[in-house]
């Protein structure tokens, strides 16, 4: 199969900026790498939980939170190749059917992070569609600034699973240094959702 090139024009920061501006009682989870840097920078605050080491895992993570707390909106924001290494995951929230669980991915068609290698995305894998055939309340592909704001006001409707790509740029973005360990991370998340470590 030949390379193909990356067809996403959305600005990865500003989508970010779009999904966690409005402050909500929502839970945030995001994926390794440049997500987690966008969704920091755009503002980090005690219900973001950044899953910074687990490639794969960021969807499953959402996904029990969920189930967890099924009266607040959570929104997992990741990256394509970031899901697609776990997209057995997608089947599991088609079985579970959390209305309260959204999934963003900012889809630059490559693995970013890592050297901006080509990814599935870029040879016409459709991430909507597979979320559409495991029973996904709904799924769309975006690449209009006008469409993201609609995303982001679905995230927040409790009428999911819902999964949105967002065709973005290719490349990277600048590391945003999370300097708080995952344990850290957990203790600070679980205050501000429990009032517990
Ligand atoms: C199990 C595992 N394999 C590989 C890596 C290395 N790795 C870190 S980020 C990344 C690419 C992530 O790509 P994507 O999710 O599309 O996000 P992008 O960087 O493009 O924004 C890879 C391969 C890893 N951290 N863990």
């Amino acid at each position: 199969m030949s390379a193909a090139s990356a067809s996403g024009t959305l600005d990865r920061e500003w989508v970010a900026k779009q999904l966690v501006a409005e402050s909500g009682d929502f839970l945030v989870v995001t994926g390794i790498g440049n997500t987690s840097s966008n969704v920091a920078r755009a503002g980090d605050r005690d219900l973001n939980f950044y899953v910074m080491g687990a490639m794969g895992s960021a969807a499953g993570v959402g996904l029990g939170l969920a189930l967890a707390q099924p009266t607040r909106p959570v929104i997992v924001v990741t990256g394509d190749a970031e899901l697609m290494m776990n997209v057995g995951i997608l089947a599991t929230i088609g079985v579970q059917q959390p209305k309260n669980l959204s999934i963003v991915i900012l889809d630059n068609e490559q693995f970013g992070e890592t050297g901006q290698q080509t990814s599935h995305t870029a040879h016409g894998i459709d991430i909507a569609a597979m979320a559409l055939a495991c029973r996904f309340a709904g799924a769309v592909t975006v690449r209009e600034k006008a469409q993201v704001a609609a995303v982001a006001v679905r995230t927040r409707q409790m009428n999911g699973p819902f999964l949105a790509v967002a065709k973005i740029r290719p490349g990277r973005s600048p590391s945003c240094i999370i300097t708080k360990s995952g344990e850290e991370q957990k203790i600070r998340f679980r205050r501000a959702l429990l009032g517990t470590r």
